[in-house]
């Protein structure tokens, strides 16, 4: 079975990158007229190279510093390397900006070729052998095979062709190679239309396959396209993978609304975003610490945008350190997590460092929100559900389904980590939002829910010193903002569940939460539930109750609310409360009464009571409204609470 990998050249401008890909597969890839005339590459360059089961898709990139972000888009995507150095000419600054550049890029397999051995003497090219192994040493080429080549004698071009192979061998059964079935991704270099047949993108195709008909999307700006035609290395074919370079004939857009940067994928799988979260590294050779808040160059995918870094934990990064930072781009892009890219500086244009995306999406973190960044630090771990379990955390108190894991945590089976997320033990807590739909939040989250709803009632509590209970759509409505009003009445009823909060028919409360009275109060307080006890079956009303009292009289109405909150008191009416002891006769007496079924008028019971229709009538209501009694025609019998 072949496999198909994506090779890149690197190194300084005139090493004989481009002669040695000819050397290899026969083919000129500088194609440009400007590029003929000046006998450089500017232009991101293709060819393919076939060693024994191996298909290599070759881009040949520019190594002239101007055109560093044509090389930058070109290195997106390849497997391997093949580091040039003229052997004339030894090590130069692209040859260390390129090498970089691939450190950077994660690149984990390579071969160097020293070219242009026809020029150099034995002894010379030891010397330049030797600064090369220097410059590589603690890469991922400090094993590599260098190869002495010349491209214009056809010296070393066969043991190159070996050297390589070994070097795909190794590339081939990494877990990233194997991806070549499921979801499409492809970083778009190059745009260009083709009279009759519209717009063309290219592209390595970074994951899963394609094929003809397919519907995918262009990101940023999820604009749906459908695949007309498929080449690969000017062949047609009818599916792309993986590893391939790929020419994809698009219907749905003008080339027109493309530039390199965009990305076709199958749609879902991606999405724009503005920040990003990421591990930030400046290389040991800049020339300068990176400040907080700097603005740089960054190149993500094939795109290249401004983005200003927010360095978390610290005024600046030291050359060689490494941190934890969210990166604010100027326009969106598109990313996933574990996504390496490069920044550069403008003025002089360098290469400085670069990174790893652990959040494409997270929020804005806090300086000082610990938690968050903790989580953040957690997206880096080796441990997949680790990792799931804290982008589960960055979903909030909003849904996530188990496909978000694999961009937002890396996860290669997302639906068998969202399987054993759910299964552990207090990572994850599902509530029962309805009948059919549940929330799945990380416990943190839902223990954050649950604080913030408690401290929306103890805030009631201080704003409203003498109120004990508070009606629930009162404390309902701070949590409007949710949007979704059933994880907050999910949450709420768990912490009554909990009892941590009570429920009541008046409304809310928190257990043990007090009025705070001052001694006046607490005496007129008492005062008032002797009264009504007293009072009996004919208490009298609020008005009279204030009007009785020597002072504070504006305070009684508040104080038979708490009275009756606390179930000292009942409330009849607006204006007419009784003592429960003296509620709790009557309906002995009626109870009683009615048990013959025969039932009785509101006249009747005023004369079993002894009282007038002044406390009959309310009476009766609220009997009726708690289900005690019910209404017959113009009687009362005993209803299903009697
Ligand atoms: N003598 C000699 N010259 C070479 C060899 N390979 C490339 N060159 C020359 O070096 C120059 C730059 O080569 P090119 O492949 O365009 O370099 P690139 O910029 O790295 O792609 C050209 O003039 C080539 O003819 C070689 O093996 N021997
Ligand atoms: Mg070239």
């Amino acid at each position: 079975m072949v496999t198909d990998l994506i090779l890149g050249t690197a190194g300084h401008i005139d090493h004989g990158k481009t002669a040695l890909v000819r050397a290899l597969t026969g083919v000129e890839t500088d194609r440009l007229p400007e590029e003929k005339r000046r006998g450089i590459t500017i232009e991101l360059g293709f060819a393919e190279l076939v060693i024994d089961d191996f298909r290599l898709g070759i881009v040949d990139v520019p190594g002239h510093e101007r055109f560093v972000r044509n090389m930058l888009a070109g290195a997106t995507g390849i497997d391997l390397a093949l580091l040039v150095v003229a052997a004339d000419d030894s090590v130069k600054p692209q040859t260390r900006e390129h090498l970089d550049i691939l450190r950077l890029l994660d690149l984990r397999a390579g071969v160097i070729a020293l070219t242009k051995c026809d020029v150099a003497d034995a002894e010379w090219i030891d010397l330049v052998e030797a600064e090369v192994r220097e410059l590589v040493a603690d890469t991922f080429l400090a094993d590599a095979p260098l190869v002495r080549t010349s491209a214009h004698r056809g010296q070393g071009i066969a043991a190159l062709r070996a050297a390589l192979a070994a070097a795909a061998a190794r590339v081939a059964d990494t877990q990233l190679a194997r991806r070549t079935r499921g979801p499409f991704r492809m970083a778009i270099d190059r745009i260009f239309s083709i009279a009759g047949h519209g717009t063309v993108v290219t592209g390595s195709v970074l994951r899963g396959q394609a094929a003809v008909g397919d519907e995918l999307v262009i990101e940023p700006g999820n604009l749906p396209v459908r695949v007309r035609g498929l080449q690969q290395h000017e062949r047609a074919v009818d599916q792309v993978h993986r590893g391939q370079r790929a020419a994809v004939n698009l219907a749905g857009v003008h080339h027109d609304q493309l530039t390199r940067g965009h990305e076709l994928a199958t749609p879902g799988l991606l999405r724009a975003t503005r920040l990003i979260t990421a591990r930030v590294q400046l290389l040991p050779s800049a020339p300068q610490p990176l400040c907080n808040r700097r603005r740089v160059r960054l190149h993500l995918g094939t795109s290249e945008v401004m983005a200003t870094v927010l360095i978390h934990d610290r005024e600046e990064l030291a050359p060689g350190q490494e941190a934890l930072g969210q990166l604010l781009l100027a326009q969106p892009a598109v990313t996933t997590w574990g996504q390496p890219f490069v920044m550069r500086r403008e003025s002089p244009m360098v290469t400085i460092g670069g990174g790893k995306v652990v959040g494409p999406d997270l929020p804005r973190l806090k300086a000082d929100a610990r938690q968050d960044w903790s989580y953040a630090a957690a997206l880096c771990a080796e441990d997949e559900q680790v990792r799931a379990a804290a982008a589960v955390y960055f979903a909030g108190w909003g849904p996530w389904q188990p496909s978000d894991l694999a961009r937002r945590a890396g996860v290669d089976d997302p639906d068998a980590v969202a399987r054993q997320l759910l299964a552990a033990e207090g990572v994850i807590e599902t509530l029962q939002l309805s009948p059919t739909r549940r929330a799945h939040l990380h416990h943190e989250q839902a223990e954050a829910l649950r604080q913030r709803i408690l401290a929306a009632l103890a805030n009631f509590y201080a704003e409203n010193p003498r109120q004990l209970v508070f009606p629930a759509p009162q404390l309902a409505q701070r949590f409007d903002y949710l949007g979704d009003t059933s994880l907050y009445r999910a949450m709420l009823a768990s912490l009554i569940d909990q009892q941590r909060v009570q429920e009541s028919p008046a409304g809310l409360s928190l257990p043990g939460k007090g009025p705070r009275l001052s001694k006046h109060e607490q005496r007129l307080w008492q005062q008032l539930i002797d009264d009504y006890r007293q009072a009996g079956a004919q208490p009298p009303s609020v008005t009279e109750l204030s009007q009785q009292a020597s002072r504070n009289q504006a305070v009684v109405p508040q104080l038979i609310e708490l009275a009756a909150a606390q179930g000292h008191l009942v409330r009849l009416t607006d204006q007419l409360y009784i003592h429960q002891e003296a509620l709790e006769s009557i309906r002995e007496q009626l109870r009683a009464s009615l048990a013959n079924g025969a039932g009785l008028t509101v006249s009747q019971i005023r004369e079993v009571l002894q009282t007038t229709r002044k406390y009959a009538v309310p009476l009766c209501e609220y009997f009726d409204r708690i289900g005690f009694t019910r209404r017959e025609g113009d009687r009362r019998v005993l209803g299903a609470g009697g």
